[in-house]
């Protein structure tokens, strides 16, 4: 036992010795730090109080609290006055312009974090906590280094996108992946709740459609977004239509095109149908299941998918598509899809939102010249195919649609982090993503200022086809998520591969102390 305590010490000694301080774990790094030399350190005493104008049930304090606790062991405790020698200051001020900038300062007495939402301070905090993951040796003491740090992100929107139509994740797991990305700033979790392999949402109007599988009911889902919601992070719902959409037709056979009448619909096991285009009960049929996904999620977005649509296959096909295709003088069965959306779009509208779609391209391999169909200025658009963001992005800003990044290239984290890295995992032969990639991603693509004001921000996408759980979820997510969190929230000039390096150590141990299961990456440790 003493031989381990010994060995402790000196591992303790050792790290002391090498360069370790406040800056050695922040991720994102913020876009404006001083290290301040020559001051006194901060000390938090068993004197040290808590002084704050946040509502006394605010996630932030206690989170603060929990914060000090784990690292320091104080257990600190609330004061009205806010005078004594040693404060840490929580304040709400509108002077902080904007709605994520916060501003964390440590001089010799107090530690203090202002900013002019809950959100913002809730950054500071864990800004905080990474000074105090950083700087081990001084936390040990229970000390902090002066610094003045004044952080806004670069993009407002930073996502990371989930599955569970493809493997059920319980409503647990989902809170356990938020709990991780609020330590990376990280503001938005976007739910794929349909797909040909489950449907996953309760609609209370049309229960044939959750069947027998795994879903969560509007209550749980209310309480996931009130979780999410005291981290900052807004849930958005994505219900893919017109395809992707098996779980539907299950339900529904007499949804799909009159073609397919004789394919049995079984969930999880037929791709590539679609709901016929010609058919009112659809739109019935959608517009009560979006009023009801509309009550439940306060996002501004609804998210209708809109991806991979096998138009030709389908609607090209179907006696009622093509009749109705005359009818419009259309001569391509792909403009239905300004029909189809025409017809649902209005609906997300009047419950009070701005559709999302993943950004499709007319001739995907020609290369694409136009969007497959004409979006609407009000939707958002995530571009994600591999190779043609720059393409998209172009076109987005000529046609004045917000664009959110999701290439595959970069932010797909469903695709292989490391060759031959679990092969049964890594269903589609996706190229590999590596870390570095990852990290060498620039969102606005190097573009001019006036050529990127339209990107409002990044997204990581895990699809789950061979994610069968939370651990196979969050090892692909984790290390490229931190790569990606600095893509979204930090500018171009302070972003460096070989920083992040360092900085990303303490950060993926501090995930395993925490129970997460991430991928270690063995190939740019230098021995
Ligand atoms: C394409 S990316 C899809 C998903 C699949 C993914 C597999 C996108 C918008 N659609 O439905 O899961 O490929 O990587």
């Amino acid at each position: 036992m003493k031989k381990y305590k010994l060995i402790t010490c000196m591992l303790l000694f050792a790290g002391c010795l090498s360069a370790q301080n406040n800056l050695s774990a922040l991720l994102p790094m913020p876009n404006q730090v001083k290290q301040i030399e020559g001051k006194k350190d901060f000390v938090i005493s068993g004197k040290t109080t808590i002084q704050t104008n946040l509502p006394e049930d605010a996630f932030c304090i206690a989170e603060l609290k929990d914060i000090l606790r784990e690292r320091t062991g104080k257990t600190l405790a609330l004061s009205s006055s806010g005078s004594g020698s040693s404060v840490i200051r929580l304040m709400l001020d509108p002077s902080v312009k904007g709605d994520e900038h916060y501003q964390l300062s440590v001089s010799e007495g107090t530690v203090a974090i202002k900013g002019a939402t809950q959100g913002a301070i809730l950054y500071g905090l864990m800004t905080l906590d990474q000074i105090l993951l950083g700087d081990v040796c001084r936390t040990l003491s229970g000390k902090i280094a002066p610094v003045e740090i004044d952080d806004q992100p670069r993009f407002g929107y930073r996502s990371l996108m989930l599955d569970p139509a493809r493997h059920f994740l319980p409503v647990e797991d989902v809170k356990f992946y938020i709990d991780q990305m609020i330590r990376y700033k990280y503001n938005v979790l976007q739910l794929h709740l349909t797909d040909d392999q489950g449907w996953r949402i309760e609609i209370k109007k049309h229960p044939r459609l959750t069947g027998k599988g795994e879903f969560y009911t509007q209550e749980e889902l209310k309480d996931l977004v009130h979780y999410a919601a005291e981290r900052n992070v807004q849930i958005i719902p994505e219900l893919d239509i017109p395809g992707h959409t098996v779980a539907v037709l299950a339900a529904y056979p007499e949804l799909g095109c009159s073609h397919t009448d004789t394919i049995p619909k079984i969930v999880g096991e037929t791709v590539n149908l679609m709901l016929c285009a010609n058919n009112d009960n659809v739109y019935t049929l959608y517009k009560d299941i979006l009023t009801e996904v509309a009550s439940i999620f306060p996002a501004p977005y609804i998210h209708l998918g809109g991806d991979e649509a096998i138009i030709d296959a389908n609607w090209g096909k179907c006696e009622h598509c093509r009749s109705l295709m005359k009818q419009l003088g259309y001569t391509k069965p792909t403009e239905l899809m300004n029909y189809f959306f025409g017809k649902i779009l209005p609906v997300v509208r009047e419950n009070g939102k701005k559709p999302m779609l993943w950004c499709e391209l007319d001739n995907i391999r020609m290369p694409a010249h136009e969007y497959l169909f004409d979006y609407p200025k009000d939707a958002v658009l995530i571009t994600w195919r591999y190779g043609l963001t720059p393409l998209c992005t172009e076109l987005t800003a000529r046609h004045g649609n917000t664009l959110i990044m999701a290439p595959g290239e970069y932010t797909y984290l469903d695709y292989p982090q490391y060759k031959n890295d679990f092969p049964e995992f890594n269903n589609w032969g996706m190229p590999v993503t590596t870390l570095e990639t990852t990290y060498q991603f620039d969102p606005g693509y190097g573009l001019p200022a006036s050529q990127q004001a339209h990107i409002a921000g990044v997204n990581g996408t895990l699809w789950a086809e061979a994610m069968p759980d939370i651990n196979r979820v969050t090892y692909m997510t984790y290390p490229r998520g931190l790569a990606l969190a600095e893509a979204g929230w930090t500018q171009m000039e302070h972003r460096d591969w070989e920083s992040f390096k360092k900085r990303m150590y303490p950060n993926l141990s501090e995930l395993m102390k925490r129970g997460v299961s991430v991928r270690v990456p063995f190939e740019i440790v230098r021995y």
